[in-house]
């Protein structure tokens, strides 16, 4: 109860900002976009991350709130950061896409800071999709006709349906990181099984493929040899607030 107070107070004093983990050619490095987190900034107790205050947030509504001022925070970034030429990602919670408006008012607050359709990309869950199937794939096909692609997110840790791969238009998939945590070298069951199979589904079905949760080379090394592209993990870099980017492109 405390809690839920805290977080009203939170966003009315606008104390939830987005930090970027960038998203990388696992090849040669080269940077293809961010996904941004939600961070909760607090003046007293500091940083905190959704796992502290994503569950209450979402029992109690407001979730969807916070997360409007997360895009906003993002949508502003994009500018001052210089991210046009890269994606950054937003992750929707799964009551957002059920909302008959959730599209027009993305593509409102996009248009009113000047950021281009490609330079957004969504990330949703199984759950999200399987809810109200109709009026989300409706929502998303608005999207993806604007400009605007999605992403799987936490890909084979939920349902793993496969129906709704087709049924849905989803650009590409992010495969949860446990899989990644579970890569072995020299191995070929479990997860190196299962990382192939998903990789080889994608394949077939024109999919984009993004590992997440790289935290060593040796990960990253067999993502490649699976044919993985794409990735994001602490092993390139956690995910950063805006300042702290900002910083880091000022010359030493
Ligand atoms: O950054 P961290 O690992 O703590 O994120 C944990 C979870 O919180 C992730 O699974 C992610 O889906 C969720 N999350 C992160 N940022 C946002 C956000 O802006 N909105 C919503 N709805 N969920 C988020
Ligand atoms: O559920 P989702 O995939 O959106 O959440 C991503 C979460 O993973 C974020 O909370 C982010 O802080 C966290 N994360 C990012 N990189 C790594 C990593 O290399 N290892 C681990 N364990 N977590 C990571
Ligand atoms: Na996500
Ligand atoms: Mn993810």
């Amino acid at each position: 109860l405390e809690l839920e107070g805290d977080l009203r107070r939170a966003l009315q004093r606008q104390e939830f900002e987005p930090h970027y983990q960038p998203i990388l050619s696992l090849a040669d490095g080269t940077l293809v976009g961010f996904e941004a987190l939600m961070r909760w900034r607090h003046p007293v107790r500091g940083v905190a991350a959704p796992a502290e205050f994503l569950a209450i947030a979402e029992e109690t509504g407001s979730l969807e709130p916070m997360d409007w001022q997360i895009y906003e925070h993002v949508c502003r970034d994009i500018g001052r950061l210089g991210h046009q030429q890269v994606y950054t990602t937003l992750n929707v919670s799964p009551r957002h896409l059920r909302a008959a408006d959730f599209d027009q008012r993305l593509l409102e607050l996009m248009s009113r800071h000047h950021v281009k359709p490609a330079c957004i990309r969504l990330e949703v869950t199984e759950g999200a999709l399987l809810e109200h199937p109709e009026q989300v794939r409706e929502c998303l096909v608005r999207l993806r006709e604007a400009g605007v692609l999605t992403l799987l997110d936490d890909f084979g840790t939920g349902y793993s349906s496969l129906s709704y791969l087709h049924r849905f238009p989803l650009y590409g998939l992010k495969i949860d990181r446990s899989f990644v945590a579970e890569l072995r070298s020299g191995e070929s069951g479990g997860s190196t099984a299962i990382v192939r199979a998903i990789r080889l589904l994608a394949d077939s079905l024109g999919m984009e493929v993004i590992a997440e949760g790289i935290e060593n080379e040796d990960q990253r090394y067999q993502l490649r040899l699976l044919g993985l592209a794409l990735g994001q993990g602490y092993l390139f870099s956690p995910p950063r607030s805006a300042a702290e980017l900002l910083a880091a492109k000022l010359p030493a």
